[in-house]
């Protein structure tokens, strides 16, 4: 109905398919009661400054929808996902990462996710090891 806004609707979709989540710091982000160094904003996602930088680089991509972890996504999500790799490119661009960058989605336990709220890593500006630890 329209006595309900969009906001509200989101959230329950987003509640319908992944049950309800536990609210992480980065709905913080997103809702900006807490700061960020937000680089890119769009109606789907948003870029901001990793809090504990791995490169001269690191910023994470993550939906506004609170999608816990990359082993929960829907297959109807694959237009999200999709959208936040062009976002991530968009943005790496932007900083001018022209030698290159890594893309790093960390899940669960054995991941080291320690924030369940979906992100993307872009880490770059220096020379990274392969295989990570
Ligand atoms: O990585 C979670 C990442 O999130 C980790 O690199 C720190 C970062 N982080 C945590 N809190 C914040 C805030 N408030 N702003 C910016 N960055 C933050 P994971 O893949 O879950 O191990």
């Amino acid at each position: 109905s329209n006595t309900k806004n969009d906001e509200v609707r989101l959230a329950e979709e987003a509640s319908k398919k992944y049950g309800s989540p536990a609210p992480t710091i980065f709905s913080k982000v997103i809702d900006k009661s807490i700061p960020a160094d937000i680089i890119y904003e769009d109606d789907k996602c948003l870029a901001f400054r990793d809090i504990s930088p791995q490169a001269p680089v690191h910023f994470l991509v993550i939906p506004r929808d609170p999608i816990p972890k990359i082993s929960e996504v829907k297959d109807d999500d694959a237009e999200l996902l999709g959208h936040l790799l062009v976002v991530a490119k968009n943005v790496a661009k932007k900083e001018a990462l022209h030698e290159g960058y890594r893309v790093v989605i960390n899940d669960g336990k054995h991941g080291a996710q320690s924030v369940y709220h979906l992100h993307i890593h872009v880490l770059g500006g220096r020379q990274l090891n392969w295989p990570p630890g």
